[in-house]
């Protein structure tokens, strides 16, 4: 029977009510909202990565066509009532380079905000800021984050006396130096540009009686609100946010910018709205970057392939400055070092590194993506030095009873890892792929194939309150919803979650629907402006659904319980005696006494006949705070096809089986894991920020910043397989990341796989052509 026929709407592949309107070019973008007297603001930014800003002469600007003001960040710097505001402190002893919204003397990445412009138009505001005459001294800048970590190198902070922005570590156990086998290896994992399908875009109104309103193309309007009324000294009443139609983020616009806090600086110094949109070449240097590691991993194991022990040291770049959760990134992956995999000694230690390069911070899986990626190919690594097969080697190491407390200290609540791989095997049949590399081997081909796995789990959700407080985040993990059941029998939900691009009107509809028995059309879902949710802590981290899918789980059945009593005043039964099932009420053992809860709405809202003491309406709101961390897993599959004279690899195959508990919407979760999965092919064929030694960005534009169309990428096989996640009221985990965590390994190891005759065993990301006949060309000697 299918979910439709039992009355159920989780688990329905609905398509996503939000998306006619986007289809036919009728959202509401940043950059579509348009007020009569906006003015347009232009950043002037740093050509260099490190200097000192010895004089700034704006009188041209300021007489150029169409100018209303041209401000410095010394003219400025009185409009500030705190710095830029980084959130995660991960250590007492972190260290914080001043960082306002315009540098005043001191430039620290190309693209540093030096000045601003603001014109009646963009074209006249971009060609003014041309004109604005900055006088530099450059400086020695540092970009490559091993070296910026070493005693003595170069400083990107004079004053900070270290590059060393923090150093943090987790030791449960001591590493086996002893053990049978040991395998040791260091890797690079470069900065990424995120290109989300809309640049950041801001509009800041200012309202009577000093109110503002801001726009923002953001992932975190509630967030947004209180650190702009705190770093402008606004009382946060005086605060709107509203993150309109949002064309992704991937993790980049969860921060707070300086353009935020600039636009609305200049619309209350101007008494008008102030615009600004990025252009996307400013993308590449203005709105932070992901990644930026380098790994040494070790794993210690006996020589039947039990893995004793793990170690690793990751050098993580901070970039020049910490915008919101800089430091706190690498430390999301801190815990699942040892993956999916139960190895009883753990060890591992962050080192947070300025450098002269845009500053990094959230980007799609933030964290695990890297811990899962130095895994995941030594553990290739140890299964060659052991000889034992790859496969069987992640199934002896297995976490296999659940709920599972790691090394590292968290639970995992479900799971079942050997289910999702062994079904991953069931797709794949492995045999042909094998027969057919070995006959590529034999006949010499030019085209070699490879398979390459990657077991993986993670942590979303972030996170229960209390564990966040305790490693120094400095918000809470929790969400909240109100369902609001109306007269004329539709439904209204606000949600403190802000969707750009995952479909939460359509799933959170689905979720009243099933548990208030409604159509999911009847549901409507407010979200995204401070005014309409006024709490919430938004969209990142795989959240929203394990949190704000409960938090709205949790109102239903407020809304369900407090039904229940007016229903049994009104038929005159005991509320005991009601048997409640997919929107409505019946009596015990007489089936047709019954009243819907769209009866007890209207009920509710006449108010001529409530139990005493019974408020009117039919509303609740409920916040919830998770008791854990989320935990899907899954196993991936990359069928490498490599070219061994051009060193092209391209991907044949790629087979996903994901595990994240309930589904509430199929068409969504597997929308999910195809741009999850993308983005991880991405990393490793494609993408990375090229700096040279100076600190320019060699390839800022998408000309040279290579993001893969689907020309480049085969269709993906998606299964699940499905555990109910034991601490979420409706077993449900979250999907948003996964696809991006687990791809970037398994590609890699199925390009070492295809190559692996050759005596080819390891490439750096992106594997480009060059870097691949490379490999096979030093391989030879
Ligand atoms: N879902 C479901 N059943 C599940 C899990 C999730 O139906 N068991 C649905 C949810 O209802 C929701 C969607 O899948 O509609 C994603 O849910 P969730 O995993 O809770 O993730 P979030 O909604 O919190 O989204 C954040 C996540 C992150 S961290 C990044 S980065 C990312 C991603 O979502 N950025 C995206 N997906 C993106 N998709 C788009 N289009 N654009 C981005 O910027």
């Amino acid at each position: 029977m299918s979910a439709t026929e039992t009355g159920r709407q989780i688990g329905v592949a609905l398509k996503r009510k939000e998306d006619d309107p986007l289809l036919r070019g009728r959202g509401s973008f940043v950059d579509n909202i348009v007020i009569p007297g906006t003015l347009t603001m232009a950043v002037v930014r740093s050509p260099y990565a490190h200097a000192r800003i010895t004089s700034i002469d704006t009188a041209a600007a300021k007489a150029a066509d169409g100018v209303v003001a041209v401000f410095t960040g010394a003219e400025l710097r009185d409009d500030w009532a705190a710095a830029m505001p980084c959130a995660w402190p991960v250590t007492e002893d972190m260290k914080s380079p001043e960082h306002f919204p315009l540098a005043v003397s001191e430039v620290h990445y190309q693209g540093d905000g030096v000045a601003v412009v603001i014109a009646d138009s963009r074209a006249h505001a971009v060609d003014a800021a041309e004109l604005v005459d900055v006088d530099y001294e450059p400086l020695d800048a540092i970009v490559d984050v091993a070296a910026a970590a070493e005693d003595g190198s170069m400083l990107v902070h004079d004053d900070l006396g270290t590059n060393v922005c923090y150093v943090w570590k987790l030791a449960t156990g001591s590493f086996d130096e002893g053990a049978d086998v040991v395998v040791k290896h260091t890797y690079y994992q470069p900065p990424l540009i995120p290109n989300a399908i809309e640049p950041r875009g801001v509009l800041a109104r200012p309202e009577p009686g000093g109110d503002i309103t801001l726009w923002s193309a953001t992932q975190i309007p509630h967030i947004l609100r209180v650190l702009t009324a705190a770093c402008l000294g606004l009382s946060e009443t005086k605060v709107r946010v509203i993150a309109p139609d949002v064309g992704g983020g991937f993790g980049s616009k969860l921060d707070v910018y300086a353009e935020e806090f600039l636009a609305v600086a200049l619309a209350r110094r101007l008494g008008t709205p102030v615009k600004w949109v990025e252009e996307r070449s400013e993308n590449a240097t203005a709105t932070i970057h992901g990644r930026d590691f380098v790994t040494t991993l070790e794993l210690a194991a006996t020589k039947d392939g039990k893995i004793t022990a793990i170690r690793a040291d990751v050098k993580a770049a901070m970039g020049a400055y910490l915008q919101l959760v800089t430091p706190g990134i690498p430390l999301l992956g801190a815990w699942i070092y040892a993956g999916p995999y139960a190895i009883p000694n753990y060890d591992v230690t962050f080192t947070g590194v300025f450098t002269n390069t845009t500053p990094t911070d959230a980007y799609r899986g933030a964290g695990r993506p890297e811990a899962t990626y130095v895994l995941e190919r030594t553990m290739d690594m140890l299964a060659k030095e052991l000889g034992i097969d790859r496969v069987e080697l992640r199934r002896r190491n297995f976490i296999s009873e659940f709920p599972a407390t790691m090394a590292s200290g968290l639970t995992i609540d479900s799971g079942d890892y050997h289910a999702s791989l062994d079904r991953l095997l069931e797709h794949l049949a492995l045999d042909e792929i094998e027969t057919e590399q070995r006959a590529r081997r034999e006949r010499g081909d030019v085209k070699q194939i490879g398979v390459g796995f990657s077991t993986y789990n993670e942590m979303c959700g972030l996170a229960p309150s209390r564990i966040l407080g305790a490693i120094r985040y400095a918000a809470g993990g929790w969400e909240q919803a109100t369902v609001r059941c109306l007269p004329t029998g539709t439904f209204q939900v606000v949600t403190g979650t802000s969707p750009h691009g995952q479909g939460h009107e359509t799933a959170w509809s689905q979720i009243v629907a099933d548990q208030l028995g409604c159509d999911p059309a009847e549901v409507e879902v407010l979200h995204g402006d401070t005014s309409v949710s006024p709490y919430g802590m938004d969209t990142y981290g795989s959240r929203s659904l394990p949190v704000g899918g409960a938090a709205l789980w949790s109102a239903g059945e407020k809304i369900i319980e407090k039904a229940r009593e007016l229903v049994a005043h009104q038929l005159e039964v005991s509320a005991d005696d009601l048997e409640y099932e997919n929107g409505t009420f019946s009596v015990k053992g007489s089936p047709d006494k019954e009243m819907t809860i769209k009866g007890a709405a209207w009920a509710a809202w006449t108010s001529h006949n409530l139990p005493d003491g019974m408020e009117p309406g039919l509303e609740a709101t409920a916040t919830y705070d998770p008791p854990n961390f989320s935990w899907p897993a899954g196993a991936h599959a990359a069928v490498v096809e490599v070219d061994t004279e051009t060193g092209d690899a391209r991907l044949i195959r790629y087979v996903a089986i994901d595990d994240v508990g309930t589904v509430v919407n199929p068409l969504i979760v597997d929308g999910q894991v195809h741009g999850g999965i993308t983005q991880g092919i991405s990393t490793a064929l494609y993408e990375e920020a090229i700096y040279d030694s100076d600190g320019n960005l060699l390839n800022g534009t998408l000309t040279s910043y290579l993001v893969p169309s689907a020309a480049e990428l085969p269709s993906y096989e998606l299964d699940r397989t499905e555990s109910f996640a034991a601490d979420h009221p409706f077993g449900a985990k979250g999907v948003g990341e996964t696809g991006t965590i687990a791809a970037a390994p398994a590609v890699i190891n199925g390009i070492i796989d295809a190559l692996s005759h050759l005596g080819v065993t390891d490439i750096q990301i992106p594997a480009t052509p060059e870097r691949v006949w490379r490999a096979i060309e030093e391989a030879k000697q």
